[in-house]
């Protein structure tokens, strides 16, 4: 097995987790290095296109979150082999992406501009996405989002639900997941029930 190194914020979310998590499901060990927000700007240059998270490959780095879901995802078989089925788990975790290049870069906004932006992105980009989200979850039968089993899809999309719901976002009521997409916090509630995920959390020591 090749030797493996996951780089991402310390903290329990965002793009780096869903990688995090499928590694850990699929009990393959890999090296959990977690930067500080304090030494980030040391260690942005290294990267292939200056965000995190980076995978490396027995010393080769690859980046993109999505890209390295996939990798891993076929690494334990979290990622369908069905090119349709594929395409579809590909699909939730770029319309998740679309969101979160919404949401990051509100972080760094000053705080007024910060609360003009997240209160414009609660009216109307979020909702937008978290009810064709929820559409398209019961498209495919209302379960998971392909290959009718879990999929590093699920997960992407399970993470986006537990950040928004946590409440970690000012201007972004908790409440809005539950509002617009109920059956969007059903399939949360059903990935972090899940035995691996669960395991995770309880490993280190996360509520969800
Ligand atoms: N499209 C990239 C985005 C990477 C990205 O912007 N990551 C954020 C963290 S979620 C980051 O590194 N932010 C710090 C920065 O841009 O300096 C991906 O999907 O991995």
């Amino acid at each position: 097995m090749a030797n493996l190194k996951l780089t991402y914020f310390d903290f329990h979310g965002g793009r780096g987790e869903p990688a995090r998590i499928v590694l850990s499901i699929g009990g393959i060990a890999f090296e959990d290095d977690r930067v500080a927000f304090a030494d980030w700007e040391g260690r942005k240059e290294a990267t292939p296109f200056g965000g995190l998270p980076v995978l490396e490959v027995d010393g080769k780095i690859v980046s993109q979150s999505n890209a390295i879901n996939r990798y891993v995802g076929r690494l334990v078989n979290l990622y369908p082999s069905d090119p349709w089925q594929a395409a579809l788990c590909d699909e939730a975790m770029d319309a998740v992406e679309d969101v979160l290049s919404e949401i990051v870069p509100t972080m760094f906004l000053p705080e007024e501009e910060k609360k003009t932006r997240r209160e414009a992105l609660a009216a109307g980009q979020i909702p937008f996405y978290l009810t064709r989200l929820e559409q398209r979850l019961e498209a495919h039968g209302g379960r998971y989002f392909a290959d009718d089993r879990l999929t590093v899809a699920d997960l992407k999309v399970a993470l986006l639900i537990r950040q928004l719901k946590s409440g970690v976002l000012d201007y972004v009521p908790s409440d809005l997941p539950e509002r617009v997409a109920p059956k969007l916090i059903e399939h949360y509630q059903r990935i972090v029930s899940e035995p691996g995920v669960s395991a995770y959390y309880a490993k280190h020591g996360v509520e969800v």
